[in-house]
């Protein structure tokens, strides 16, 4: 199998600047040459252009313009580079950029599945967020809820369906987004079922619930899903996130499940970090998720 890398330097979606820099620090890391070792072919697409200058025009919406724009040119590449049989691995940057990764996967599915590794729950809409973000929108315009440039990004509409969606991690939601979960059904296991049950059954449960109703699987995982203690490197940590060995079993058992179809890592911010430490644990954490483990 062949991956194809996609780096996104997009720093527009959150406060903190330096998330741009996050695609450098993971090729610094060793990314390539982890894929490399593990047995498949790598290609590095090189990063998608974003300008940085900040864009305050549509208020509630910080940076709209650009984070669509090059949202549009994130979404026609991962598209493209399913519909050339290869693998799309996408580096973030922020995690607005996975309006433009899902928008553009989702097209080669008739039910994307998805999992978001994340404190958060990125479920935000221009009315309920606290704070004009769109990093903490992606999901929600997935969905097909929230401004419409980021709804009808690439396609019409939604594009996925909140019965394919399985978060885990969260223990950081907003007032909207709670409602939003409960409305809609989502399937959350936050940082409670995850202390509860243990990683292995959350992953057993999430797989299992996913495997009967979707036809491709995207992992979308945010650094600030683990605890701030392993990754520091991350805009917006939250205390108590899932640990090292939780998170390499969580991707060991992803692999293992022979459904993963795409993946993106984001929020690697190497201004935040302590000597890269971030990075490399993303790139570990990708060897987990592509099969190193025998190989
Ligand atoms: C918060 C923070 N829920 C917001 N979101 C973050 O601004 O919408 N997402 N940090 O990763
Ligand atoms: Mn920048
Ligand atoms: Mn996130
Ligand atoms: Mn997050």
């Amino acid at each position: 199998r062949n991956i194809s890398i996609i780096g996104v330097p997009m720093d527009l979606g959150q406060s903190r600047r330096g998330v741009d820099m996050g695609p450098s620090a993971v090729r610094y890391a060793g990314m390539k040459e982890r894929l490399l070792e593990i047995g498949y072919e790598v290609k590095d697409l090189g990063d998608i252009t974003v300008d940085h200058t900040l864009d305050e025009s549509e208020g509630q919406l910080k940076n709209l313009n650009e984070i669509a724009r090059v949202s549009d040119e994130l979404a026609a590449t991962s598209d493209g580079v399913i519909k050339e049989g290869n693998f799309p691995l996408i580096v973030g940057g922020d995690h607005s950029i996975a309006i433009g990764s899902l928008a553009g996967i989702s097209r080669n599915y008739e039910n994307l599945g998805v999992i978001w590794y994340d404190a958060h729950g990125d479920l935000n809409t221009p009315e309920t967020s606290p704070s004009g973000n769109i990093h903490g929108m992606p999901l929600a315009a997935s969905l097909g809820i929230g401004h419409k440039r980021l709804v009808n990004l690439y396609a019409e509409g939604a594009k996925i369906k909140p019965e394919n969606l399985v978060i885990i991690g969260a223990r950081s939601l907003d007032p909207g987004e709670k409602e939003l979960i409960r409305e809609k059904g989502i399937r959350v296991y936050t940082m409670h079922e995850v202390d509860r049950m243990g990683m292995p059954a959350v992953i057993d449960e999430a797989i299992g619930y996913l495997k009967e109703r979707t036809d491709g699987l995207h992992l979308s995982l945010d650094l600030d899903g683990l605890d701030p203690s392993e990754a520091p490197g991350v805009g917006t940590p939250v205390m108590g996130g899932m640990t090292y060995r939780e998170s390499h079993l969580a991707m060991e058992m992803i692999h293992e499940s022979g459904m993963l179809t795409s993946a993106e890592f984001v929020e690697v911010n190497p201004i935040l970090d302590d000597r890269n430490r971030t990075a490399d644990l993303a790139v570990g954490l990708m060897g987990s998720l592509f099969g190193e483990k025998l190989k």
